[in-house]
């Protein structure tokens, strides 16, 4: 199976990420994690994502906060599908990032999530993985299931609660 990346610009955003990789973990994808930044470690993430591809990833999830050009420096020297986390980690409560991260200009595809999206970014990743994986998908169907299965039992308790 592919692997997927995961990329945060400081160790300040890993208790968002996490929710990223316990996803991951839920649904035995293999990852990697690492801290490079577009800014602070510029030619690590260059070189991250230039040999992404040959290293076996099929999809990267790159998580940032601030002026959040990580995401956006990641898919500029790789064709693997990016996905962009806005981290919430500055007096503009993550709009910074979040505006960062989804205006890409035309040519080079982030895929952003929302504000500390994290899980969402892993569902992502985990989905575009299954396109080739028939076992993930399956495993993706039944999680859908089982949510939407928990959401109906919470309707039961509310409309039993309240429509009598
Ligand atoms: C961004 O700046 C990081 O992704 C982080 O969200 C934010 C703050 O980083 P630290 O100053 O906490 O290292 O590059």
């Amino acid at each position: 199976m592919k692997k997927v990346g995961i990329i945060m610009g400081s160790d300040s955003d890993l208790p968002v990420v996490e929710k990223a990789i316990d996803t991951l973990k839920s649904l035995d994808i293999p990852f990697e994690v690492h801290i490079y930044s577009a800014h602070r470690t510029p030619v690590e993430a260059r070189d991250f994502s230039i040999n992404a591809r040959k290293n076996g990833f099929g999809a990267i999830i790159a998580a940032a906060g601030k002026a959040a050009h990580l995401a956006g420096a990641i898919a500029a020297n790789t064709t693997i599908p990016v996905i962009g986390i806005p981290i919430k980690s500055s007096t503009l409560d993550g709009l910074d990032a979040l505006l960062s991260t989804v205006q890409m200009p035309g040519g080079i595809p982030v895929a952003t999530v929302a504000i500390d999206g994290a899980q969402n970014a892993a569902l992502l990743a985990a989905q575009i993985i299954a396109v080739e994986d028939a076992d993930l998908a399956a495993k993706l169907d039944a999680q859908r299931k089982s949510a939407m299965e928990t959401v109906l039992e919470k309707n039961e308790k509310i409309a039993d609660k309240y429509n009598n």
